[in-house]
């Protein structure tokens, strides 16, 4: 497994819409694993292939305190949303930055495990949260959307000069 880099905001590779996996086999497990390690590596309690450069429609997350609930998410689809809630959200991508984001709060999801066995989920909390969050980042949308034009743009200019100092 290894540890890979994550793209940081305003880095135009997170405006990519990612393609559905055709085929789940050793390199796909592969991904899986690197997002992983890549995940818990940050401390991250999500992670969509498009934070690391992979344009192919999969998900890790771990929402658990004890962090040993690893749910993987290749083709997830959203069958049904109800209700509402807002919470401060964060993004690997986007550090030192939280946002409010008001969403549905529960979500029914389908996706395939890895094995790619098809599966539904019915989440809410937290878990529905963080796959909103990611299926987005599947979708080249960045949670910074959700902010005011004027609000992007300066977030855009700090972390453009932050985000070089660190590199
Ligand atoms: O680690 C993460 N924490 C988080 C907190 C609140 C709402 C969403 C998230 S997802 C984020 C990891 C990440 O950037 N996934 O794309
Ligand atoms: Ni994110």
């Amino acid at each position: 497994m290894t540890r890979r880099k994550i793209l940081r905001y305003p880095d135009p590779r997170l405006l990519t819409v990612a393609k559905p996996v055709t085929r789940i086999d050793d390199a796909l497990r592969r991904l899986i694993d690197d997002m992983t390690e890549t995940m818990y590596g940050s401390g991250g309690i999500g992670l969509a292939a498009t934070q690391i450069d992979v344009h192919q429609r999969v998900i890790v997350m771990d929402v658990s305190q004890k962090r040993d609930q690893l749910v993987v998410l290749i083709n997830p689809v959203i069958l049904a949303a109800g209700g509402s809630a807002s919470h401060d959200e964060g993004c690997l991508s986007v550090p030192g930055t939280t946002i409010r984001v008001r969403r549905p709060a529960w979500i029914q999801v389908q996706a395939l495990d890895r094995e790619g066995d098809l599966f539904e989920v019915r989440a809410d909390d937290w878990e529905a949260v963080c796959i909103q969050h990611e299926i987005e980042h599947l979708d080249g949308i960045v949670f910074t959307d959700y902010l005011p034009v004027a609000q992007q743009e300066k977030l855009r200019k700090q972390l453009a000069t932050a985000g070089n100092r660190r590199r």
